[in-house]
């Protein structure tokens, strides 16, 4: 052994099978494939798959997700159709979540629906087992990060659990594992699937209040301060969340992001961290309720990069196409050390016109900027009293 060792944080791979974009969740539901085309194209249009090796996954298998949920779960949904749906559902009382019973709005039955599962799924597994392997120091599977998933139910637009998979299936190698999620909505599914492990911490950022904007609670509506993994098991004090009310900036997230992560990491040494990147956390989101930009989103993948440790990044929510796509470009960027330039080619990019309703896609400006978007301001002493709780 000549202790020659290969520079950690340089070699990234990307797990991507384009055929998830060609479904579709119904005319007007927020979660849209599509974004993914959108952000492939940027991805492409700027040259960045020079810079990673490029994966084409292939489905996972119904035993890898077995790992994880119900056996009979995994069958309903593996076979589960808008033909097919009723008469499985009356044999089926894990089909709970799914239409007509409840929540069926959100988690509709949709054509082509086991594949695009199974191929977010096995996506995710790739980027894992080329991380395990010691292939890859990063990788990236933008279709995946699916963190409301249970073990026998769907919720908030997620089937198959594919950050659970991909943990249980790090944890044959790595001693501790760190989840962080940064989509705007608590990564419950995940949360609860390691309360009583103390190899796994989980951290979630997300919007939580007793109320949102509108009146009502904002989904799912758990991920308090206090809520810190189950009490009375070896999971105590491994999992955190850092409950945040509307309106929150760039400099007010990079604060509560960087002073919570630095002590996580530097209390728990992980030996590999998994980055759910939901980019509904961003300003303008359909869905999302927070003011930050493109910019301090990608800030927060670099300071996690920075650790250089194993690092598996996983996409998520993102309700507002176009953004959605900028920002996962512009990370996918950040983390194979690229610099673009302010404008998109426009040359390389879809046109406008073949997304309806997108107008301003493909305008060339990479960063647009969200100050005020949103009505309400986020209170600076509430989030330093946070910040010391959490210490
Ligand atoms: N109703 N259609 C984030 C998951 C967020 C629960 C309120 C359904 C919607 C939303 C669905 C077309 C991630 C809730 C909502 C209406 C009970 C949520 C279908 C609009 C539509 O127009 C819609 C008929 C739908 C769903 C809005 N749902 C907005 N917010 C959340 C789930 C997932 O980003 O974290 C990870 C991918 N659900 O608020 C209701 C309470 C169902
Ligand atoms: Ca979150
Ligand atoms: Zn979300």
């Amino acid at each position: 052994e000549l202790g020659i060792t290969r520079p950690a944080g340089h070699k990234v791979s990307f797990h991507y099978n384009s055929h998830v974009e060609d479904m579709h969740f119904g005319k007007t539901h927020p979660m849209k494939p599509w974004r993914l085309t959108l952000a492939k194209h940027l991805i492409l249009g700027f040259g960045l798959q020079y810079s990673m090796d490029t994966y084409e996954a292939v489905a996972a298998g119904k035993d890898e997700v077995e790992a994880f949920h119900d056996p009979d779960y995994v069958d309903f949904l593996s076979r589960v159709s808008p033909n097919n749906f009723r008469e499985l559902s009356e044999i089926a009382h894990f089909a709970a979540s799914i239409p007509p019973r409840h929540d069926g709005d959100n988690c509709p039955v949709f054509d082509g629906m086991s594949t695009y599962l199974f191929l977010y799924t096995g996506a995710t597994l790739e980027a894992t087992s080329a991380l395990t392997s010691g292939q890859s120091d990063v990788a990236i599977n933008w279709s995946g990060g699916l963190h409301h998933a249970h073990k026998g139910e769907a919720s908030g637009f997620c089937y198959i659990n594919d950050i659970v998979l991909s943990i249980l299936d790090m944890l044959r190698v790595y001693p501790r594992v760190l989840y962080i999620d940064i989509d705007v909505h608590h990564g419950d599914g995940v949360e609860e699937a390691f309360q009583r492990q103390p190899r796994v911490m989980t951290l979630s950022f997300h919007r939580y209040g007793p109320y949102d904007d509108t009146g009502h609670k904002f989904f799912p509506g758990t991920g308090d301060l206090d809520d810190i993994g189950l009490r009375g098991t070896p999971g105590e004090h491994f999992a955190l969340n850092v409950p945040i009310p509307s309106g929150i900036d760039d400099r007010q997230y990079k604060y509560v992001f960087e002073e919570t992560c630095s002590r996580v990491i530097d209390a728990f040494k992980p030996s590999a961290v998994v980055l759910q990147c939901g980019a509904d956390s961003l300003g303008g989101d359909r869905l999302g309720q927070f003011n930050i930009n493109i910019r301090q989103h990608g800030e927060c993948i670099s300071y996690i990069q920075s650790r250089r440790l194993p690092l598996l990044i996983l996409g998520g929510g993102g309700y507002t196409a176009r953004n959605v796509a900028r920002a996962w470009c512009h990370e996918t960027a950040l983390l194979t050390s690229n610099t673009l330039p302010e404008q998109i080619p426009l040359d390389l990019v879809p046109r406008p016109e073949a997304f309806s309703g997108n107008k301003t896609h493909g305008e060339g400006k990479m960063y647009p900027s969200f100050e005020r978007l949103h009505k309400n301001e986020c209170k600076d002493a509430e989030l330093e009293f946070m910040v010391k709780k959490i210490e």
